[in-house]
């Protein structure tokens, strides 16, 4: 089974909701009107309001595809389902004629069609109609649960139709006003006088020029929403009709007329998707909050079968594919009660190793919230961020599912049963994964030079890249085998900074380097696939050293820098001296640090033995894990790359390693007055 949205793929795509600054730019716009003698002050400042909109509909819509197309139907109903949210209306009713117009009619409060109190001279509903983000905000109190969604607003609508035509009926009076592009093409007249009718009535055709002239509403795709929002809500009863001539191709079953609605709203939804698949449990766990409390109100369905799970999440009615707070609250309500009823049955222990990730994994759960001005984030403003959300779904949720897991223990324990098999699965999965890809890597692609630890997991392991093959054997038996892997490089490695790509890939040392890590390099490179938890430099402490290490990590810079982020690249401290009085042995990395030694370790008693190690090569295997491999004792030096100035690194490293020698020369110049301590 397919884990189908509700809407039919007419997912949202919105900007970021007016924000203060925005709020008081349109402000100062209103208040700086330009001279234009064909209309009011107040006219000018509406024209600039929804000029965006036209200019760059995708920042409002999405696009201007097919998807964008009925994302305008999805802008209307969604005012029109806050009408029936807040208990304003009854029913919805949804036309699409032959010619391609589309209306959406409801028997909610109307539009206010009085002056608005700011622009006395201009009624409430053009102010709706021609300002962005005026919809919903117009009065906050409007709304009593959804206030104003996330939606654009009507005035996008507008601002993207050839032709709109509003009709309000409010206080027994008809209204009518009609608009072309953003702006009215009529003023605001009574049309007559009503007794039994009462709500909005908005008929629009997109505009050609905006969607091109062949787009057109899909019955189908209309049909699947406004379906949907009867789901959503079950208070609501929607009304469809469409112009019979539209019913071909992919529409070709789509009833001509048809009213939907579902008093067991999402429970209905999920019980008709589903079908006849096999459920685990043979029911579906239903519930909500009754009453739109003061925070929010909640209402969910799920189940579990054997299919792949699914989440369809929204909030006001509006989907949110991207997730959220809302489906946070409720994974973590279903693992608690879940891990709760197990210790209440002593099953603890085999439930501990369960995620919500086990649960949710063969679910079908469909989760609705309502809520005041709820927030939004995420690329698409898909993603519910309203953190009470989280709280409101929880504690609903934990509540009845107690209740219902207590109520009848073979189904808890069916389901717990069933849980704990995903689990197991999933870990199994999870090792045959590590093992078949450890196996491929160590039998296919690793160098021959490469001692490896024994560990497979890359965590807790280091590899030490090792200066030379004598230092390699002494660093092989100083190792601790079983997370210690050494590969001993010969001499000097390339140089990437200045070979072409083609010698980079001939390099033997470089290509074992890279076999050895596994994680692969660039754009291909993986986190998840890096052997080794450490990456450690070992070379010796003098000139020829330093410049092994550098060469390294300029390899590692430009092939794999986001390894060095994840600060996986060290460098070992070998010790440059000796010093032995006595029984007493210690090691000095640098002269500063023997002076130091020498100051204050080492006075008075008996004669001082002082050596200056060559080489790593020249330490016994003992002497080197005590002084620079085993991880109790050392000192590691963490490589990073400091990203206050990403472009100046890249310069530096250019500079210092790269294919130009007068750079390097002139550097050399200029900062030799500072060198000291030159080992030649
Ligand atoms: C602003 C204020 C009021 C209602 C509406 C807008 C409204 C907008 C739409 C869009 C489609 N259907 C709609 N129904 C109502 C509140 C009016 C009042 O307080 O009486």
């Amino acid at each position: 089974m397919a884990p189908t949205d509700l809407f039919g793929g007419a997912g949202k795509s919105v900007p970021a909701p007016a924000t203060k600054k925005s709020q008081k730019k349109q402000k100062s716009q209103e208040n700086n009107p330009s001279g234009n003698a064909d209309y009011t002050a107040a006219d000018i400042e509406v024209l600039e309001g929804l000029e965006p909109v036209r200019r760059r509909p995708g920042m409002y819509i999405g696009g201007t595809d097919e998807k964008a197309l009925h994302h305008l139907f999805a802008e209307v109903i969604d005012n029109s389902m806050d009408e029936a949210v807040a208990g304003h209306a009854t029913w919805i009713e949804v036309e699409l004629d032959a010619e391609g117009f589309l209306s959406i009619n409801d028997n909610g409060r109307g539009i206010p069609v009085d002056p608005h109190p700011k622009f006395t001279d201009i009624s409430a509903l053009e102010v709706i109609m021609t300002t962005l983000h005026a919809g919903g905000k117009f009065d906050s109190k409007v709304y009593e649960t959804s206030g104003g969604l996330h939606g654009v607003g009507i005035s996008v609508v507008n601002a993207l139709s050839s032709v709109l035509e509003v009709e309000i009926a409010r206080n027994r009076e008809l209204f009518k006003q009609t608009y072309s592009r953003g702006l009215p093409t009529s003023t605001l007249e009574k049309i007559g006088d009503v007794h039994n009718r009462r709500g909005t009535k908005i008929r629009f055709l997109p505009d050609p020029d905006i969607f091109g002239q062949s787009a057109r509403f899909q019955p189908l795709r209309l049909l699947k929403m406004a379906r949907s929002k009867a789901y959503l809500f079950g208070g609501v009863e929607i009304r469809w009709s469409c112009a019979e001539s539209l019913l071909e191709g992919p529409s070709r079953d789509v009833p001509a007329q048809a009213v939907f609605h579902f008093p067991g709203g999402l429970k209905d939804y999920l019980a008709e998707t589903l079908g006849n698949e096999h459920l685990v449990t043979g029911e579906i766990f239903s519930g909500n909050t009754k009453s739109a409390g003061k925070h929010g109100s909640v209402e969910w369905a799920v189940t579990w079968f054997t299919g792949d799970g699914f989440v369809n999440s929204y909030c006001n009615t509006v989907p949110t594919p991207e997730g959220g707070t809302h489906e946070a609250g409720f994974r973590s309500a279903l693992l608690r009660s879940l891990k709760s009823y197990a210790e209440l049955t002593g099953n603890n222990k085999k439930l501990a190793p369960v995620t919500s990730e086990d649960i949710m994994t063969s679910a079908a759960a469909m989760l609705a919230v309502f809520m005041r001005e709820p927030e939004f984030v995420g690329q698409t403003k898909d993603r519910l961020a309203t953190v009470e959300a989280s709280k409101i779904v929880d504690v609903a949720v934990r509540d009845q599912f107690d209740i219902w897991l207590a109520a009848s223990p073979a189904r808890a324990n069916k389901l717990l049963e069933w849980v704990i098999e995903r689990s197991d699965e999933r870990l199994r999965r999870r090792k045959e994964r590590e093992i078949s890809r450890k196996s491929a890597v160590r039998k296919l692609r690793l160098p021959g030079k490469l001692a490896d630890c024994s560990r497979t997991a890359a965590e807790g392991t280091e590899l030490f890249i090792v200066e030379g093959d004598s230092a390699g054997g002494s660093a092989k038996q100083a190792r601790n085998r079983k997370i210690q892997a050494i590969l001993p490089l010969r001499g000097k490695i390339l140089n990437v900074a200045n070979a072409t790509k083609d010698k980079i890939i001939a390099n033997q040392q470089i290509s074992d380097l890279i076999q050895a890590l596994g994680c692969a390099t660039r754009a291909n490179y993986l986190e998840s696939d890096l052997r080794y938890e450490r990456i450690i430099l070992m070379t010796d402490a003098d000139v020829d050293g330093a410049h092994i290490a550098a060469l390294l990590i300029t390899f590692f810079y430009r092939e794999m820098p986001k390894l060095i982020d994840e600060g996986h690249l060290f460098l070992a401290v070998p010790p440059l001296y000796r010093i032995s009085q006595g029984g007493k042995t210690l090691y000095a990395r640098d002269d500063a640090h023997k002076d130091e030694l020498m100051e204050t370790q080492f006075k008075g008693r008996g004669k001082i033995d002082m050596s200056r190690f060559k080489g790593l090569g020249e330490m016994m295997p003992a002497q080197l894990k005590e002084t620079t491999m085993d991880p109790a004792k050392r000192t590691l030096l963490k490589v990073s790359i400091r990203d206050a100035d990403p472009e100046q690194t890249r310069d530096s490293v250019q500079k210092l390693m790269g294919n130009k020698p007068e750079a390097r020369f002139n550097f050399i110049q200029e900062n030799a007055e500072f060198a000291k301590d030159l080992d030649i």
